[in-house]
């Protein structure tokens, strides 16, 4: 027989669960197919357009997903702008060299013209990612949405949260863990790096002063380390040089990233850390042994996990209608 005593348990409890399904549910494949179903199109074709045209803007907009997602979750805090009271992500220095903002801004206003106030700057930087991606021939991966944006924007945690180039396999190990990503992931996403750019203050030091004592890392292959210097970052600290992280594919999402690994030329210490572990480092071997489409399924897996970062759902958050400003 049910009491008063558990059948009040229940209105209590089904209170509850009704609550939290309101506030906060998963992400889900087409998420506004009913509120907004050219959504998906009018990003995907405005991509297609624009990187075919400038295709060295993918890198930066895969880079910005992932800058979003290990501050505060996937919730475009990394798009908010400082105001004289706050420092906002953006002004962290690991943020100094993101680019793409005006092309996220471009594609939101595309966005609030079809459908005022529904699609998220989340979502919008997980798709925008994606696309960018796909359309440079690299791989596909679901984007399941529903992100609400974030209410705060916070440069300290951008500087505790974001991996540094500096990093050993541990302080990147549990960088990721921090954030619900394995070993395997840590491998698979470093492999981002086989697009792109960075510029030489991000590893010179490799360079021209490892230990501070004007020495070269020796960890670096030489011929690589002399090439770079001589070419490329020609003194310490050269703000305005940039260099291919993949060099002679750095516009292609092949194995570059991990062919260069295996000869001792990752440009960073955090990507040459995945050679001082044995488990990464047979998961590089293993990529490498594979065919591309391995590597391209495992990128699938792991971006979409990436995406799914302590993310806002529900009613938490907002949909902001200016990207780089909050609504009130
Ligand atoms: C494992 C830890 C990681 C570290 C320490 C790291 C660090 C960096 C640094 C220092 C740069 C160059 C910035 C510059 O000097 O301009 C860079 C570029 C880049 N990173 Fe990472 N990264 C990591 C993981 C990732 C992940 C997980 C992704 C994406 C899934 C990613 C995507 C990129 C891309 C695409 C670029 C090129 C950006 C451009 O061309 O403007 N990185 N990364
Ligand atoms: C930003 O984050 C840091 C570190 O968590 C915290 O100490 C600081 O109070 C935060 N700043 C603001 C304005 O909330
Ligand atoms: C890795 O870096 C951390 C932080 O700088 C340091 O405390 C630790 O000793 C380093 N570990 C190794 C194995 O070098
Ligand atoms: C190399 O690093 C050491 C220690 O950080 C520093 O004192 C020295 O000035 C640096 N050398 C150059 C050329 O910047
Ligand atoms: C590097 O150069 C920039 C400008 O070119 C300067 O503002 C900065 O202080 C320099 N940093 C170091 C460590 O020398
Ligand atoms: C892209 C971006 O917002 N970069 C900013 C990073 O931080 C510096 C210093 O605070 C700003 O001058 C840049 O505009």
């Amino acid at each position: 027989m049910v009491t008063k005593e558990t059948s009040m348990k229940c209105l209590s409890l089904c209170l509850l669960l009704s609550l939290l399904s309101f506030s906060g549910a998963d992400l889900e494949l087409g998420f506004y197919e009913i509120t907004c179903p050219n959504a998906e199109k009018i990003i995907f074709e405005y991509v297609k357009e624009h990187i075919s045209k400038t295709p060295s803007l993918a890198a930066p907009l895969l880079r910005m997903h992932f800058h979003d997602c290990f501050v505060r979750g996937c919730d475009a805090s990394v798009l908010i702008d400082s105001t004289s009271k706050n420092k906002a992500e953006k002004a962290a220095f690991p943020n100094q060299s993101l680019r793409g903002f005006d092309f996220v801004d471009r594609v939101k206003s595309l966005l609030e013209k079809e459908c005022p106030g529904v699609v998220s700057c989340a979502d919008i930087i997980a798709l925008i990612a994606r696309d960018s991606v796909l359309v440079t021939g690299g791989p596909f991966w679901n984007v399941p949405t529903g992100r609400r944006d974030g209410l705060i924007s916070n440069s300290t945690e951008a500087s505790n949260n974001l991996p540094a180039p500096t990093f050993n396999f541990t302080s990147l190990q549990r960088s990721f863990a921090s954030k619900g990503l394995n070993l395997k992931d840590l491998v698979v996403l470093s492999g981002a790096h086989t697009i792109g750019v960075s510029h030489c203050t991000s590893f010179d030091k490799r360079l021209y002063n490892f230990t501070g004592k004007g020495d070269q890392d020796p960890s670096l292959d030489k011929f690589y380390a002399w090439n770079l210097k001589k070419n490329k970052c020609k003194f310490l600290n050269d703000t305005k040089t940039i260099v291919e992280m993949d060099p002679g594919s750095h516009r292609t999402f092949d194995l570059g990233y991990y062919k260069h690994l295996m000869q001792r030329r990752g440009l960073f210490r955090s990507d040459e850390a995945l050679m001082t572990n044995p488990v990464t480092k047979s998961y590089i071997t293993q990529i490498l042994s594979s065919p591309l489409e391995e590597f391209f399924k495992e990128f699938a897996l792991s971006m979409e996990k990436m995406g799914r970062i302590e993310v806002k759902t529900g009613s938490f958050g907002e949909i902001r209608t200016n990207c780089a400003v909050r609504n009130s």
